[in-house]
């Protein structure tokens, strides 16, 4: 079994302990650190969510994948960030009001950290009033970043992207993504931008205030 399939396999049974090993046994084997986040991370969670949908897991089950993959992110970090000494900003990220799912957006901000944001990252089920209340406190919001993972809370998204563009608050780009946005939703909703990964939300954050 190659580590990438060993690395995937751990991650849908929820191995958190051998996880992280796993991961650092590629890395000193050269596998590239991108193809160990998406064939052997990302990819799986899919195929974690399929099972789910067809009830041949559970929730249970999703959730140990989820922290597995999240000790495995852990391990990788070092070497998918990159180093940038200047800062281009703030950037306010969160889940919004009524969304637990953190991995993509804990993915999100560690992209956008690595192109040269600062980042504050507020969580999950994260209010609109949360989230107003850190732009105001913050210096240099540059980019607010809304991701959003289930149908049933894009409403959320909605309400907290106009309430954001009501607040009166200025000198930033509004972003939105998760796996049931799309761009046509993004632009409906007033958003500035919408990217479907985490990669290209850093470029795009950087081309939106550039
Ligand atoms: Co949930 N869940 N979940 N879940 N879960 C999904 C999303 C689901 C699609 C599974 C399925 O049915 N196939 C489904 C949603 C269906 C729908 O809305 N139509 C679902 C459901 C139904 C639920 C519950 C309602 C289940 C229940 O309780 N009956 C419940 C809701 C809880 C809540 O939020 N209120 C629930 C709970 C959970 C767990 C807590 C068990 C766990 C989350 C743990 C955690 O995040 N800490 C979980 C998990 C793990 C999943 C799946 C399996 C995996 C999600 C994930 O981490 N993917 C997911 C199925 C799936 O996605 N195929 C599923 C990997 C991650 C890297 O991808 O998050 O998509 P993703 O992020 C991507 C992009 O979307 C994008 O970049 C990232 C990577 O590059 N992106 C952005 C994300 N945010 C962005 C923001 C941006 C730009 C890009 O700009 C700001």
């Amino acid at each position: 079994m190659s580590k990438l399939e060993a690395i995937a396999q751990a991650i849908e049974g929820g191995k958190i302990k051998i996880i992280g090993s796993l991961v650092e046994e590629a890395l000193a084997e050269q596998v590239d650190p991108l193809a160990i986040l998406n064939q052997g991370m990302i990819q799986t969670m899919g195929i974690v969510g399929d099972k789910f949908k067809r009830g041949d897991i559970f929730v249970p089950e999703m959730l140990i994948a989820a922290k597995a993959m999240k000790k495995g992110v852990e391990v990788l970090k070092p070497r998918l960030a990159g180093q940038t000494d200047v800062s281009l900003g703030t950037c306010i990220i969160g889940s919004v009001a009524g969304d637990m799912h953190d991995i993509g957006k804990n993915l999100v901000a560690m992209m956008i950290e690595s192109a040269g944001f600062d980042v504050i990252d507020l969580g999950v089920d994260v209010s609109t009033e949360v989230f107003i209340k850190a732009i105001k406190e913050h210096q240099k919001v540059k980019i607010v970043a809304f991701s959003a993972l289930l149908t049933t809370t894009m409403p959320a998204m909605k309400a907290s992207v106009a309430a954001v563009k009501a607040s009166g608050l200025e000198g930033f780009k509004i972003i939105v993504g998760g796996a049931p946005i799309t761009e046509d939703y993004a632009l409906q909703i007033g958003a500035d931008g919408y990217s479907p990964d985490a990669g290209s939300a850093a470029v795009l954050a950087k081309k939106l205030i550039a």
